[in-house]
């Protein structure tokens, strides 16, 4: 997979180097461009955003840069891949990132993700993307982040691992929380009682099948406790 990210704080991808990530670059299974829309501005100032029309607070990001971004790193997709790219504006107003959009990504040849600053960006762009690749307006959830370079970081660490070979252990991934909707069972290693607290019994009895119910279980309660949205009838 090929990932190029467009922002004016490209330094905020640096991150991406450590650990798994970083590995699967060095390994040759993804591909990782991070580049400064001011790259492709032409004025002295290098200028990315202007004053809203209509009036309003804040600025918008000017569509210019970001088409000249998007033909020249869509064109780079085309002649060996023969396929669009994926383009991501991260944005609160988005539809929301879950593990499922995150498998769906997995599975594409060349994602972009466009970070909005400001106010956002020029609404033309989005249209314009469209004639590119697929465009995907995502949010993390229901909160507000100054920008979109933290919530495209969270994006391709969730994307990039279910990559094959990203991550070393596949079965490591299907029991995951959301995997399988629901939350993660609880997890204990040695001491077999630290501070007065004893490992629950279960987990030292040996029985396999016994271990997988009571996990089960745990899996349910604490979904019901926590998070009884993710729970078919919402029953709390
Ligand atoms: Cl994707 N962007 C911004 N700016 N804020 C957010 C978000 C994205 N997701 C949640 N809040």
């Amino acid at each position: 997979m090929r990932i190029d990210v467009v922002s004016i704080f490209p330094s905020y991808f640096d991150g991406l180097t450590l650990s798994l990530l970083g590995r699967a670059r060095s390994a040759g299974i993804l591909e990782l461009g991070v580049h400064d829309l001011r790259d492709w501005t032409s004025d002295r100032h290098r200028t990315v955003d202007d004053t809203p029309y209509g009036g309003g607070a804040g600025m918008v990001m000017k569509p210019e840069p970001w088409g000249l971004a998007l033909d020249e790193l869509a064109a780079a997709s085309a002649p060996d891949r023969q396929t669009r790219p994926t383009i991501i504006f991260p944005s609160p107003a988005g539809e929301v990132f879950t593990q499922a959009t995150a498998r769906e990504l997995s599975t594409r040849d060349h994602l972009v993700f466009g970070c909005g600053r400001y106010e956002g960006i020029d609404e033309r762009v989005f249209e314009y993307a469209a004639a590119l690749g697929e465009v995907r307006l995502i949010s993390l959830g229901d909160y507000v982040l100054n920008g979109g370079e933290v919530a495209t970081m969270a994006m391709i660490e969730a994307i990039g691992r279910l990559i094959p070979g990203v991550v070393g252990n596949p079965e490591s991934l299907v029991e995951e929380s959301h995997e399988d909707g629901l939350l993660e069972y609880p997890s204990y290693t040695k001491p077999s009682v630290w501070r007065e607290r004893a490992v629950p019994d279960v987990l030292l009895s040996g029985n396999h099948a016994v271990i997988a119910s009571w996990r089960r279980e745990q899996q349910i309660e604490r979904t019901r406790r926590r998070r009884p949205d993710l729970l078919p009838d919402d029953e709390g």
